[in-house]
């Protein structure tokens, strides 16, 4: 229906909370539709109808005393319909086509809100914490607990390796500009601010491979800043884990490298890695004066 099939339990919510939106917009649209078409069938015909009785004459015409009158006063009988019976004051009807859409907005902003809160829910406790770095132009996983650090550059993007079934927190870090952490089949994104940590958590329901790109425009490479998804079983992954902590670690960048307990060699990084180098050399901004 539109999304991709959800690749986390959150992802899962997501669709079912679409679907229920999608459904009812259907059933709304399709009452209107009906409507609108019953009532257009409905005045042509009336229109056609009177307007035979007209040629036929007034005396044919088996229509109500006060009728004529009112087509009269609306410019005439010619070609124009009777003015069907004034209906006001039914004030059930009115309460009950009040009541319905603020049901509507109530019940769709309910299940809005539970979706909302479950997707910002952070555990206290969560099986995994993978911090993720963006930078001009590409991502930086590092895994605090395991010792690993994944780094990407634009020709060559960084696999994302996720145990399926366990509680994933992503702790979000800008290096330099807004980015913003977006693998499709999650069904949600945030963004990657600098200064501020956004964390998000999921839990992959199935194994299986995605592309996870920034969905905030973030200067000349942001195409290229996309990265892998692999998602394998907990024992699998375990011994990823397990090889990759062995293998040297590439230097850790931003406030992780503050906080690890594994990378003493880590040295603040002020720049992209240096195979991006396609970007302009932009002037410095200077202020210019305005007169008057
Ligand atoms: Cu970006």
């Amino acid at each position: 229906m539109g999304l991709p099939d959800a690749a986390t339990t959150e992802g899962e919510e997501v669709t079912s909370l679409w679907q229920v939106y999608l459904t009812l917009a259907i059933i709304v649209a399709g009452i209107i539709w009906v409507l609108v078409t019953f009532t257009v069938i409905a005045s042509l015909r009336r229109r056609r109808q009177h307007a035979a009785e007209v040629a036929a004459g007034p005396a044919t015409s088996a229509e109500t005393p006060g009728s004529a009158d009112l087509d009269a006063g609306n410019g005439g009988e010619r070609g124009r319909a009777h003015i069907p019976e004034q209906v006001q004051y039914r004030t059930k009807l009115e309460l009950f086509f009040l009541a319905l859409p603020i049901a509507l907005v109530v019940v769709l902003l309910g299940l809005t809100f539970r979706v909302d809160a479950l997707l910002t829910e952070i555990s206290e406790q969560p099986d995994l914490v993978i911090e993720v770095t963006g930078f001009q132009w590409q991502w930086q996983f590092h895994y605090p607990e395991l010792g690993i650090t994944i780094a990407g550059d634009p020709e060559d993007p960084p696999i994302l390796y996720l145990p399926v079934g366990r509680t994933i927190r992503f702790e979000l870090l800008a290096e330099d500009v807004i980015h913003s952490f977006w693998v499709p089949e999650f069904l949600e994104k945030r963004d990657m601010i600098p200064g501020v940590t956004n964390q998000i958590e999921v839990t992959v329901s199935e194994p299986g491979s995605w592309v996870g790109r920034c969905a905030e425009y973030c200067g000349l490479n942001h195409w290229r800043m996309w990265f892998d998804v692999e998602a394998i079983a907990g024992d699998q992954f375990d011994t990823w884990a397990i090889v990759t902590a062995r293998q040297p670690q590439p230097v850790v960048q931003g406030r992780a490298q503050v906080t690890s307990t594994t990378s003493s060699t880590a040295v603040p990084i002020t720049n992209p890695p240096p195979s991006v180098s396609i970007a302009p050399t932009l002037p410095t901004t200077t202020t210019t004066e305005v007169d008057g």
